[in-house]
């Protein structure tokens, strides 16, 4: 007998025969073992005679009561209660009744980390998405919102600190000599957003008033030897809190927020109410320790967590299909947040990089889902870059169509109307009509089906009548041999650059049919259409632009999105064509013209340098490797080391002059600096490609010198990286490691300089990294750390062509699947695109899919996720007398 998955649909929803309207919990947290007994007070839904039925996992039952009376175990609901691995039911006899429970668990064993867990000798939980249920016996969907009150007890050393959701209303001493608090959160919420912290933490406090004057305390809690690296994220989340009030007139509901840092976690942070719990990457920043790259991120998800408090908690989804409803509007708040924080074109380039990277491919790969799927087997594989950023793509596109006003206006609307719900897509974008007298049906298509429109652009210029006509012609791709071909609704945003760099138009192009006209008159000769200005829309664009006509829109578009777009069409176009020669047999000819280009930025002295050090980088590897046909990564892993050498070579004097002019030991650390920061290590990395041996010495300067962790770690990567700094290598990785050995976050950082280093026979290295001290009991960011970059970011290593990088891999997501699905489930994402490889890497990939797929027992997330890899029938044949976990 083989297992089967069940495949929930969004068009199966319906209400709950039951609902759970309040919840007192009490948790008994010891060494071994806990206790947790739940009393829920419940309220039939409707006119029936239903059991009611609550889920529950891997939780020990002791005790069940209905309406304060003993109930027993029966055969059937007439008799008594009945339980099996995931569900608890029972025949209430009124419409209104109580229902007490009293199970155990064992947090101390959970390596899945969901529900409650332990971190680093402390309690914590996370019980998004259905993580609740390993906790008690509960309705755990989005759509039952209750109260809740929790009281914890614990020792009192093991465990000073206990911390739930909503305002502590009561704590003191129990009879045994422990100690308890007890926690009373007013909001109804849904399960998921629970929360449970109980442990020996420091922390950090602070106040903020609010607009309308509400004093809120705010705490950040860490291990105490972290303390001192709080500050960031405690300014960061005051910004979040101010933002959030000026843009979207939102203020925090509760007197007290509170966030707690762990070392282990799966995902990055999570917004329970008022006691959000974060991943340690995104919450600790100490020059020190931490990059720009980290201090950014730290910002944006403290800003993410912070803004679900709206968008999420006080309005919620009504199920797990509508995801994106919170997900991409939060996600669209936080990149608008971080534009204003810093550059809005520096930020606009980072997220749609990462989309076109993360999603775009996703979208045209197995895994290929609507922003708002309707079926899933495991919802945990729905945490995707489809969700979170294409649904912020959206969000994005309707702001543009409705303007700020129109979107503050909507979003108004949306709070008014369904504080204290839990909702769907449509109810969000209803708002947005209501606000705008528009409608959105046609844009609706965008949640409810896959794949990245394709939009080619064509233009003709009359110089009779001096006008400019424009076309534009939209493809949606067939995703699961689905067509779904019907147009979209696109919003590009656009301008006709003139000559003298002006604007002669410039507006919000809407295209809604296949196909469209738009004709602009007394346009001077040679203007250049910049389309789809700050990304405005996920779509694909061909354009017929001409090497002059991208150089002009480099220069002088007024949109800093553009004017990056420009130059990484142009060098795309470039690498794309020398990675064909190279395939052909023929050599890698790096021409005048990429020089030329680069040349003319060396030398802008108007441009931010944060914008500088992007249009000097080339197009990445998973930039480059959606767009070929076939995959062969040696090649272009070959075209991109032969850029970067000529490049180097060619160019080394101006990047010797770029490198003194911005390198400054002497300057202490300002997040400011983050651009001149940028364009040092930028000059460093080309210099280190040029084959000058003395360059390994102002790497091993730069890294003796550094004062901060960016410079040192850019400084690492190059020694352990450029050829010439061989001899160096091993002193300083030691070094490095010594120095930071204590510093959980920062061996990560070491271990993924080594995980992502393409030198030859890395791979031994980092096997032997699997054995060392610190892989004894791998944190889920120590696992992302090594095996996360060597798939994702080592594409000589992983891609090796004996297919060995595959094999350590696939070996290590086989161990890991029965102890920690979800994270598993996630490192399988190197393999997604195995069709579109070169034909012989894609047959050593799938081998090694079809040897998961054949492994005796498989979570449901691994086998999800392989069965859309491998198509249905052959997961099927693979999967003939084997079991699920
Ligand atoms: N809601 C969180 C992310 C999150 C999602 C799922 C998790 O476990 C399955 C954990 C966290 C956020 O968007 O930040
Ligand atoms: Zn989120």
């Amino acid at each position: 007998m083989s297992e089967t998955n069940t495949v929930t649909y969004l068009k199966d929803y319906t209400q709950p025969d039951y609902w759970v309207t309040h919840v007192d919990l009490t948790f008994d947290l010891r060494e071994g073992e806990t206790l947790v007994s739940a009393k829920l007070q419940v309220k039939k839904n409707g006119d029936h005679h239903n059991p009611l039925v609550l889920d529950g996992e891997e939780l020990q039952l002791l005790d069940v009561k209905l309406n304060n009376v003993a109930l027993a175990k029966g055969e059937n609901l007439t008799e008594g209660y009945m339980v099996d691995q995931k569900f608890l039911s029972l025949l209430p006899t009124n419409d209104t009744f109580t229902v007490n429970t009293l199970v155990r668990i064992h947090p101390e064993q959970n390596t899945a980390l969901e529900g409650l867990f332990k971190s680093g000798g402390n309690w914590c939980t996370q019980c998004e998405a259905e993580g609740f249920r390993r906790i008690t016996f509960f309705p755990d969907r989005s759509d039952n919102m209750a109260t809740y009150t929790t009281k914890i007890m614990a020792d009192q050393i093991a465990a000073p600190v206990l911390l739930s959701n909503g305002n502590l209303v009561d704590q003191g001493q129990t009879e045994d000599g422990r100690h308890y608090t007890v926690w009373e959160d007013p909001f109804p919420k849904p399960s998921y957003l629970f929360a449970l912290v109980g442990g020996d933490l420091a922390c950090l406090d602070d106040t903020f008033v609010t607009a309308s004057g509400r004093h809120v305390v705010l705490c950040i809690y860490a291990a105490a030897k972290d303390l001192n690296k709080l500050e960031h994220a405690m300014a960061s989340l005051k910004k979040s809190m101010a933002w959030d009030e000026e843009i979207y007139g939102r203020e925090y509901d509760l007197d007290l927020f509170n966030i707690v840092a762990v070392d282990d976690f799966n995902m990055g942070a999570m917004e329970n109410k008022s006691l959000n719990i974060f991943n340690t990457k995104y919450v600790l920043a100490h020059p020190n320790t931490a990059t720009d790259a980290d201090y950014e991120g730290v910002e944006g998800v403290i800003a993410h967590e912070y803004f679900h408090n709206w968008t999420g908690n006080r309005v919620t989804c009504r199920d797990w299909f509508q995801l994106c409803l919170k997900e991409g509007l939060t996600v669209f708040r936080d990149q608008e947040f971080s534009g204003d924080m810093g550059s809005q074109a520096v930020n606009r380039i980072a997220n749609v990089r990462s989309l076109r990277m993360g999603q775009f491919p996703e979208d045209a790969g197995p895994m290929a889902h609507p922003p708002r799927p309707d079926q899933f087997i495991t919802i945990n594989n729905f945490y995707t870059a489809t969700v979170y950023s294409k649904g912020a793509e959206l969000n994005r596109m309707l702001h543009t169509l409705l303007g700020k006003e129109g979107f503050r206006k909507a979003s108004d609307i949306y709070f008014d109307r369904f504080d204290g719900q839990a909702v769907t897509v449509e109810d969000w974008v209803h708002c947005m009509e209501d606000a705008s007298g528009r409608d959105l049906s046609q844009f609706l298509l965008w949640y409810t089906q896959a794949g990245t429109p394709e939009v080619k652009a064509k233009w003709s210029y009359d110089h009779g009548t001096k006008s400019i006509t424009l076309t534009l012609e939209q493809h949606i791709p067939t995703i699961n041999n689905q067509s779904n071909g019907q147009p979209r609704h696109i919003p590009v945003k656009f301008g006709l650059v003139a000559p003298d760099g002006q604007d002669v138009v410039q507006g919000v192009l809407e295209l809604t049919q296949a196909k469209q006209t738009f004709t602009f008159e007394n346009v001077p000769p040679d203007s250049v259409p910049s389309l789809f200005r700050h990304f405005s829309a996920p779509v694909n664009l061909e354009a017929p632009y001409t090497d002059d006509q991208l150089r002009h829109l480099m220069i002088h578009d007024r949109d800093g999105f553009n004017q990056w777009e420009a130059g990484n069409r142009f060098l795309t176009t470039k690498l794309m064509e020398q990675i064909d020669r190279y395939e052909r047999g023929q050599d890698i000819l790096v021409g005048e013209d990429v020089l030329d280009s680069f040349r003319r930025i060396l030398q802008r002295t108007d441009m931010d340098q944060e914008l500088m050090s992007l249009a000097l980088s080339l197009p990445a590897y998973h930039e480059i490797a959606p767009k070929r046909e076939v995959i062969d990564p040696h090649a272009i892993l070959a075209v991109r080391k032969a850029f970067l050498e000529t490049l180097g070579r060619e160019l080394h004097n101006k990047f010797l002059e770029m490198y003194n002019a911005n390198y400054d030991p002497e300057k202490s650390y300002d997040r400011a600096d983050a651009g001149r920061r940028s364009l040092q290590n930028t000059a460093l990395g080309y210099l280190s490609h040029s084959g000058d041996a003395e360059v390994a010495k102002l790497a091993v300067r730069q890294y003796s010198q550094a004062n901060n962790m960016t410079d040192r770690y850019a400084a690492l990567n190059i020694i352990i990286n450029m050829d010439e700094a061989q001899s160096y290598r091993d002193g300083v990785a030691l070094h490095f490691y010594y120095q930071f050995a204590n510093d959980a976050l920062v061996v990560d950082k070491w271990i993924g300089a080594f995980a992502r280093s393409e030198t030859d026979g890395i791979l031994q290295v980092v096997k032997s990294l699997t054995e060392h001290e610190v892989f004894k009991n791998p944190t889920p960011n120590r696992m992302r750390a090594l095996y996360g970059s060597f798939s994702q970011g080592n594409h000589k290593g992983f891609h090796a062509e004996d297919g060995s990088g595959y094999e350590f891999v696939a070996n290590f997501i086989m161990e890991l699947d029965a102890k920690n699905p979800q994270v598993a489930s996630r490192m399988i994402g190197a393999f997604e695109k195995f069709r579109q490889y070169r034909p012989d890497l894609q047959t050593k990939m799938e081998t090694q899919l079809r040897r998961m797929a054949s492994m005796e027992s498989l979570s449901t997330d691994l086998s999800e996720k392989l069965q859309r890899y491998l198509g249905k029938e052959a997961f099927a044949q693979l999967r003939v007398g084997k079991s699920g976990v």
